[in-house]
């Protein structure tokens, strides 16, 4: 299809109604100035959203400011029905009206052009008349069009804006560029098709393509995950030192070098997330991972859903209950499947606070002096916690539109539900694959262990 006849659509309307606000949304780009400021948007801009095998181009334009006026003009100009849209053209090129008329010069120069059109509405706003010379204008066009209500603050009055609409629009839909979920994105594009024949095909190819692209962001980012997971459980720091003395002396710096590249490396995939869904200006704030307090008090082994008999077993399986006790207590609780979780997430203190965490080991060398290192992490919750995390950000970036300029944070409180819901014998597997990981050990697929985390309760339309 020649770039002339990629199907285009013009979106227009009232000042701060969200119009860019629905461009920056379908196109997926952040980049799109939006404010509460009225008369944010002042010259019209096509955004050209390319797919594998089609394009469209949506033109986000400046609010109407003087539609009454710019009618009046029109009809005093113009004689016959047959003339309305020369008649527009000649509007466009007038040096007066450019003048006079910046805006909707500027916003009608697309349309006379061959654009459709996407007349913006509030829905929270009633209906009333001063809206109907914008209409009429777009009207002697003759470009085909439909109407959008975006319910800005509710959809209070959306019925009077239907039956005011459906005097000018064959179609008229709702839609929320903020809130949308991705499936109400095609479905709106769809209705885009019928505006005008000879792009049906083009837009139900570009429709295909953008649920194809959705599932492959939805590997990639699984495979963030993937390797996020394999570094951070393997990692570990070193040091040469002369002897003991020393090693205690670069403790602090190697554990502190250590929280510092896992924190890194936690942002490395965050900005990893936010590169795959397009979101360049989405700001997130990760807190402080956090696991279970205390791992020596023995009240938490409750509040982790181990009762005394069980602790008791654990304990007999290591044979010991004194030494060994903390990692046979973890084990038992690890053996529970499905009851991870309990005190896990969200607990209160910062888990690098915790020295347990964080061991120093020494190895003397052979050359003379020690090799000193830090971890990797051997606590069993660790990789669920940074699933957790990275599960909730992917949630919210997946979903997050365009539009939708907030910042996000990061908790994983709700990562034990999720586990919770998935299938029994894909818990048992995700705990598995924990285990191994912890050990260093290689887990065959561990992408399609953890694809179930990652749907997203979409209908597969
Ligand atoms: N809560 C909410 N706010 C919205 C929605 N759509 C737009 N807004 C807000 O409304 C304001 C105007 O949005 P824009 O997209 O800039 O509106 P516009 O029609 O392009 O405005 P101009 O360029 O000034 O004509 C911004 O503060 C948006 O965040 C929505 O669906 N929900
Ligand atoms: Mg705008």
């Amino acid at each position: 299809m020649s770039a002339k006849n990629i199907p285009r659509f013009a979106v227009v309307g009232h000042p701060n109604k969200g119009k860019s606000s629905i461009v920056s949304t379908l196109s997926r780009n952040d980049n799109i100035a939006i404010s509460s400021r009225s008369g944010t948007t002042e010259t019209a801009h096509s955004y050209l959203v390319e797919t594998l095998h089609g394009s469209y181009a949506l033109i986000d334009t400046p609010g109407f400011q003087r539609p009454r006026k710019v009618l009046q003009w029109l009809q005093k100009h113009c004689n016959s029905a047959s003339e309305r849209a020369a008649t527009i053209k000649r509007f466009i090129a007038s040096d007066e009206c450019q003048h006079m008329y910046k805006d909707e010069v500027e916003l009608l120069r697309p349309i006379a052009a061959g654009a459709a059109i996407l007349y913006v509405v509030d829905g929270s706003h009633p209906y009333g008349s001063e809206y109907e010379a914008e209409m009429e204008i777009l009207r002697w066009t003759g470009q085909p069009s439909m109407a959008l209500i975006n319910p800005i603050h509710s959809t209070d009055c959306i019925p009077e804006w239907e039956n005011a609409l459906a005097q000018f629009f064959k179609s008229v839909r709702v839609f929320n560029p903020l809130a949308a979920e991705f499936h109400k994105h095609t479905e709106l594009l769809a209705t885009f098709a019928h505006l005008n024949p000879q792009w049906s095909a083009n837009i139900e190819t570009i429709i295909n393509d953008l649920k194809l692209a959705r599932q492959a962001q939805q590997h990639e980012s699984i495979k963030v995950l993937v390797e996020l997971l394999e570094e951070l459980c393997a990692h570990q720091h070193t040091q040469r030192v002369l002897n003991k003395q020393q090693a205690e002396a670069v403790k602090p710096m190697l554990e502190k070098q250590f929280k510092q590249w896992v924190k890194n490396r936690e942002e490395q995939a965050s900005a990893a997330l936010l590169q795959i869904y397009a979101h360049q200006q989405t700001q997130v704030s990760l807190d402080k991972m956090q696991l279970p307090p205390e791992l020596f008090d023995i009240d938490e082994w409750y509040i982790w859903g181990l009762d005394k008999k069980q602790l008791t077993y654990a304990a007999t399986i290591a044979g010991a209950v004194s030494g060994a006790a903390l990692d046979v207590a973890v084990a038992g609780h690890s053996f529970m499947l499905g009851a991870f979780g309990g005190g896990v997430i969200g607990a209160s203190s910062a888990w690098f606070g915790s020295s347990k965490l964080l061991e120093m080991k020494l190895k003397g060398l052979p050359i003379g002096g020690y090799q000193a290192t830090v971890g990797p992490i051997k606590n069993r919750n660790f990789p669920y916690v940074v699933m957790g995390r990275f599960i909730h950000l992917y949630r919210q970036v997946a979903n997050l539109n365009h539009a939708n300029r907030s910042a996000l944070n990061i908790n994983a409180e709700d990562f034990k539900q999720r586990v919770e819901q998935l299938e029994k014998s894909d818990q048992r597997e995700l705990h598995k694959a924990c285990e191994r990981l912890l050990k260093q050990k290689s887990v065959d697929d561990l992408a399609a262990t953890l694809a179930p985390l990652f749907e997203l309760d979409e209908p597969s339309s």
